[in-house]
């Protein structure tokens, strides 16, 4: 392992002050070459406290440490050693697309602190606090034509639905397309990003971002209404690699299931997060806004509305908005 990445497990195992002269024991490496690995690791923008008494400490034990998240995902779809975990990025789904590009293979990490440009949809933003949630775009490279990639945000939205109720007892909802709600209000959104060849998929990334431990004030004004956390549903805080360890095992698990059987599974667990069918909606996408009632969600992840006239539509992307009647 990373002699650096060891040290942050060590300090983060420690939970609070540990000695230089432990850390030196431990790690097999003089307390010189200790103090030198903490330099670099400052540099880096850990925050990692010292004093002559007491040692060293890591200020934010909630960190997420590469090799402690690869070694649990060891011998799967995620263990790659092209994977980045990076204090700051300007969005982690434009450093996958960027390892995409030059040949990363499925299954490639960015993982990030915090984000300076995170990105939603047509040119949204996400809103990425330091060291509060998940900024998370994965590389993948799917057999499957362009027009059923919508499959795999489905795919990515059960997992991170599953593992959060699974791990914090919420009961997190799927709102259509990629929007993920806990008491009504959005947690998670994903961005799924494609590069197409002829009608095949050259490459895809599913960027995650979800929020953790954000309490209600840290988010800017114009989101308290709709946006939340896990802190804010549970009252507690939440590792964060736990969770994203248990989002992508789910994924790991159903992807690998959906490849060797299709998406049914997949899609009847969709269904049932969703919530939707019968409800009476307005979709609107870049050129539109229809309204309607939900007929169903279909096989490939598309939305079939009944509109007013009785006209049977298909959506394939779009943002919805509950009618009241
Ligand atoms: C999304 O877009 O929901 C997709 C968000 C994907 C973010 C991840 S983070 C890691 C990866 N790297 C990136 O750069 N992006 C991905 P959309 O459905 O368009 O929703 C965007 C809207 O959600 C914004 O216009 C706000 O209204 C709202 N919003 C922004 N930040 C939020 C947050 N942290 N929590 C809840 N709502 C938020």
């Amino acid at each position: 392992m990373d002699p650096r990445d060891e040290l942050l497990i060590q300090l983060k195992n420690a939970a609070g002050w540990k000695s230089g002269e432990e850390l030196s024991r431990q790690m097999a490496m003089t307390r010189s070459a200790v103090w030198k690995h903490i330099v670099k690791l400052r540099e880096e923008g850990y925050n990692i406290e010292s004093s002559p008494r007491k040692g060293y400490r890591l200020a934010d034990p909630d960190l997420i440490v590469a090799s402690d998240v690869l070694k649990d995902l060891a011998g799967g779809l995620f263990d790659r050693p092209q994977s980045r975990f990076l204090r700051q990025t300007a969005s982690t789904n434009l450093d996958a697309r960027h390892l995409a590009e030059t040949g990363a293979p499925e299954g490639t990490l960015v993982v990030a602190d915090s984000q300076d440009s995170g990105k939603g949809r047509r040119a949204r933003k996400w809103f990425s606090p330091p060291g509060l949630g998940i900024y998370l775009s994965f590389v993948l490279r799917p057999a499957i034509s362009p027009a059923e990639a919508a499959k795999i945000t489905l795919l990515t939205s059960v997992s991170t639905a599953e593992a959060l109720s699974e791990l914090t007892g919420l009961q997190a909802r799927i709102k259509w397309p990629n929007d993920i709600l806990a008491g009504g209000k959005k947690i998670a959104g994903i961005l799924a990003e494609i590069s197409t060849e002829l009608d095949s998929i050259n490459y895809m990334v599913v960027g995650l971002g979800l929020n953790i431990n954000v309490p209600l004030g840290a988010f800017p004004e114009e989101l308290r209404g709709t946006a939340t956390s896990v802190l804010i549903e549970t009252g507690r805080e939440f590792s964060r690699a736990q969770l994203l360890k248990a989002i992508l095992r789910d994924f790991e698990r159903r992807y690998g299931a959906a490849r060797r059987d299709g998406f049914q599974s997949a899609l009847k667990r969709w269904r049932e997060l969703s919530d939707v069918i019968g409800k009476n909606i307005r979709v609107e996408t870049a050129g539109e806004t229809v309204k309607g009632t939900v007929v169903e969600l279909d096989r490939d992840g598309a939305l079939v509305l009944r509109d007013s006239r009785g006209a049977v539509r298909r959506f394939l992307s779009g943002d919805i908005i509950r009618e009241s009647r």
